[in-house]
């Protein structure tokens, strides 16, 4: 067990369904905490970098167009093997295949909107937090917890 962050986008397809709190609330549920959120349109240069893993493919430009389409949300979670569980919660990359209970399982129908991105291992999630988030914008209650231990 390790206190981990992941990094999660609410894709297009989850703000403009207004389907965002429902995610959230479904961390939150678990007991993630919010460590870093914002909204924002991505631009292409980043989309790709996220992305960088699936260049050459063939649903490479069709990702990309799709996460620069509109508003999404990224956000930093943190909790105990954050990025495994937040994997769980999501569900399989096909909603298809993504068993009830999950997000991708109770609220898409298609890989090209399966609403949420969550980081697939830890190498992932420190790259990927780096491109969506300054430090300063990172509030990680372990941290805070460190820091109030070390000062009490
Ligand atoms: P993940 O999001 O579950 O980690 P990845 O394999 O990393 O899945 O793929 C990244 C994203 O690319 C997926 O979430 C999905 O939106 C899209 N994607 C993956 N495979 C396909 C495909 O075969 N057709 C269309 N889109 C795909
Ligand atoms: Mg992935």
């Amino acid at each position: 067990m390790a206190i981990e962050k992941t990094l999660i986008l609410c894709k297009a397809d989850t703000v403009a369904r207004g389907l965002t709190g429902e995610v959230l609330a479904r961390f939150e549920r678990r007991g993630y905490t919010i460590a870093a959120m914002k909204i924002l349109v991505c631009d292409e240069a980043r989309a790709k970098k996220h992305y960088a893993e699936h260049e050459g493919k063939p649903f490479f430009a069709g990702l990309v167009g799709y996460i620069t389409s509109a508003p999404i949300v990224a956000l930093v979670l943190e909790g105990s093997d954050a990025i495994e569980g937040a994997r769980a919660t999501i569900g399989a990359t096909n909603p298809i295949k993504a068993g009830p209970g999950t997000i991708r399982g109770d609220y898409g129908q298609t890989i090209g909107r399966n609403l949420v991105h969550g980081s697939d291992s830890a190498e992932s999630a420190a790259r990927e937090i780096a491109i969506w988030f300054e430090p300063s914008e990172i509030f990680s209650r372990t941290n805070d917890l460190e820091q109030w231990l070390v000062s009490n």
